[in-house]
């Protein structure tokens, strides 16, 4: 079995018995979008028993995006296995900033221009919570994992991934669950051959309190900030 998993894992992306699992993730408790969007869940699937996970990938190789355009950030969940760096493109006619203050990861890319990007290293797992230092309605969230194999969620709650089959421990991170109900949705699975669905995945909103956040300097936005007060004649 160990020899199986050796050869699966080494050539994980070309891997012939890759099994297909699915799957659905509905909201419930929801005091903000009552469940009508159930985008940007992540699933992650950590090799349990000592199963080897591949390495990440040289960084040369590995980049993920996550945009900046119309005062977004794009995708506004951006899952990545520990390794990857993440390109930061602006894509609006305007300045922006990419920053995280929290225990995650933190990182200032600076103000910088409209056609240009920053790329930053993302070196271990954890949840990273990324604010542009001049919009405040600007957020994001980086989830950085330990294992290449996850996926997210589309607005209909429904994921789709092929992986080896295995055990595996199922993680599960939202961004409006709290970290124990998380901690409740973690479970062990094991993925046959021939593929499996998991059915539903009931992820409770209950007991989330949006916070509020601050500027880099850790002091609210100024009233009424935008770029207009630092780039006059930029459109709000
Ligand atoms: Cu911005």
């Amino acid at each position: 079995m160990t020899f199986r998993w050796l050869i699966c894992f080494s050539a994980a992306a070309l891997c012939a018995h890759a099994a297909t699992v699915t799957g659905k993730v509905t909201l419930r408790d929801s005091a903000i979008r009552k469940g009508a969007d159930a985008s940007g869940v992540v699933i992650a699937f950590v090799p349990v028993d000592g199963a080897p996970i591949p390495p990440a990938a040289p960084p040369a190789a590995k980049h993920a995006r996550m945009l900046q355009k119309n005062k977004l950030f794009l995708p506004h969940v951006l899952a990545v296995q520990a390794g990857t760096l993440i390109d930061f493109p602006n894509d609006d006619p305007i300045f922006h900033n990419a920053f995280s203050n929290y225990s995650g990861q933190v990182f200032d890319v600076g103000l910088y221009p409209p056609g240009t990007k920053r790329t930053v290293k993302f070196a271990r797992p954890g949840v990273v919570r990324v604010f542009c230092n001049i919009h405040a309605s600007m957020s994001a969230v980086i989830v950085v994992l330990e294992t290449p194999y996850f996926t997210t969620t589309g607005k209909d709650g429904q994921w789709q991934m092929d992986l080896p089959p295995g055990d595996y421990t199922m993680k599960v991170f939202h961004e409006r669950a709290t970290e124990a109900a998380l901690q409740g949705l973690s479970r062990k699975v094991t993925i046959p051959a021939e593929g499996t669905t998991l059915g539903n995945i009931a992820v409770s909103e209950a007991g989330y309190l949006p916070v509020s956040h601050t500027n880099k300097f850790g002091k609210p936005y100024p009233e009424g900030a935008d770029d207009r007060n630092y780039y006059p004649g930029a459109r709000k």
